[in-house]
């Protein structure tokens, strides 16, 4: 189900990156969803699961992971904002393996916007989140902290450089966290940790009394946060991150479905003009008999087709022919079936006096480009619907089609396109 979902919308997104008539803008902005999909297509074939920290500066995030890792794998320091963008590492010690450990900038270090959407998409391919605290919560942490907690995904507040703190001190800090955070946090997820502790200071006193000082690194307290993960990988590892996968491929899906429409819709438009054009000015050139002009209609079905791709429902000729028929059948209904020769007749009343060969040819031009729009919206519309005409039938979809366009001026732009194509081609 959810591996259906991504793969629809991977297929989807990769077909619109292949297709050369998207603009390059709206390819650079796909491409985005379209990394993002394919790293969590490749996390769900892999079964790899997330955990991403996130906090403010300095809170010890990147040595937090380090500790959980055994090793300096993330640059920390003293100083504010160290780590500047997203990095994974593997967590090896985990015995099932497969678990990754992502670490992020502090929040308020790097530009809002760019942190924020940075942040989001860190937490979108995540299982499990680790909020690491230095001790009460500032405003801007409470803020970030509960919109992470609006996410489905575990969410665990690590209170770290614990050593700083007396006992008593922790349990004011610990008192003064769960007002705040209320219910957005569970109990068992709040927890203590020392990711890198201040080396100690031994003194030593050999038989002589002489004292020497030495320093001692003192080990990491991680236990608590160990074996809190350890638990929920153990019991949830697997739903967590198919729940997870599901989760981000919805609200993917929506989010791409939305722009693949809009995208769709703008270039479906464009397409049909196109063809509708091209349907002018050959009819126009080659003027046929008024009641051939429906014979003309390879360039209906090409067009079809073509918009048949870019909805992602590929048609073939003959079934593109049978579409184009069932439109044209609802149009003469609507419209009576002598349309086509009362359309041209006005055309020429409001055109000029003089019927040279040019002015008809034009406005029998004018009524093909027509013809073909309405063809190209009504297939278009049945297309978007997923190749259904809905409740109503073609009847009413194209119907609506006919109220909603204003023929007269559609008719005499066209008219006027057709020329400027006819003209510029003697
Ligand atoms: N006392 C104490 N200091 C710690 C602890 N954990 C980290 N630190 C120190 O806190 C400082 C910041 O650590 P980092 O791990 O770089 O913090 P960060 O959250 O990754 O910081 P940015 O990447 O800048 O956002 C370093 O000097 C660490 O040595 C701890 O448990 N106790
Ligand atoms: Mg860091």
């Amino acid at each position: 189900m959810t591996d259906d979902n991504l793969q629809r919308a991977h297929e989807s997104l990769k077909q619109l990156l292949d297709d050369t008539q998207v603009p390059d803008a709206v390819r650079a902005e796909l491409k985005e969803d379209f990394v993002q999909v394919e790293a969590m297509l490749d996390k769900v074939a892999s079964g790899h699961i997330h955990i991403a920290v996130f906090g403010r500066v300095s809170v010890g995030k990147s040595s937090l992971l380090n500790a959980l890792i055994g090793e300096q794998h993330f640059a920390t320091s003293a100083l504010h904002g160290k780590t500047r963008q997203a990095a994974m590492a593997e967590w090896e010690e985990y015995d099932s393996g497969g678990i990754y450990l992502i670490d992020t900038p502090g929040i308020n270090e790097i530009e809002g916007e760019e942190r924020e959407r940075m942040a989001h998409e860190v937490a979108n391919r995540s299982d499990l989140i680790l909020f690491v605290i230095d001790g009460d919560m500032t405003d801007t942490e409470f803020t970030a902290l509960r919109s992470l907690g609006q996410r489905l995904q575990p969410l665990l507040l690590v209170l770290n450089k614990c050593d700083r703190y007396s006992i008593s001190e922790r349990e004011e800090i610990w008192t003064s966290l769960r007002g705040r955070t209320g219910t957005l946090i569970d109990p068992q997820n709040m927890i203590e940790a020392s990711a890198d502790p201040p080396p100690r200071t031994v003194i030593m006193i050999d038989q002589h009394g002489n004292e020497t000082e030495t320093e001692r690194r003192s080990p990491p307290q991680l236990k608590a946060l160990k074996n809190r993960l350890w638990d929920i990988l153990e019991a949830d590892g697997q739903t967590l991150s198919a729940l997870n996968a599901s989760l981000f491929a919805g609200d993917l899906s929506d989010r791409v479905a939305e722009r693949i429409l809009a995208i769709r819709s703008r270039l479906g438009e464009k397409l049909i003009r196109t063809y509708s054009l091209t349907k002018g000015v050959a009819v126009a050139i080659n003027p046929i008999p008024v009641a051939d002009l429906l014979a003309v209609a390879m360039i209906d079905i090409s067009m079809v087709v073509h918009l048949s791709k870019l909805y992602g429902l590929p048609l073939n000729k003959a079934q593109s022919g049978k579409l184009i028929r069932t439109i044209i059948a609802q149009m003469s209904l609507i419209m009576g079936t002598a349309w086509l020769i009362h359309l041209i007749a006005s055309l020429l009343k409001a055109g000029t006096a003089g019927l040279s060969t040019l002015v008809t040819a034009g406005a029998q031009g004018a009524v093909a480009y027509y013809s073909t729009y309405i063809v190209g919206m009504a297939a278009e519309r049945y297309l978007a619907d997923g190749k259904s005409w809905g409740e109503g039938g073609p009847k009413l979809v194209i119907k609506e089609i006919l109220e909603n366009i204003d023929r007269d001026s559609l008719l005499i732009q066209a008219r006027e396109d057709i020329m400027a194509r006819v003209r510029d081609s003697r």
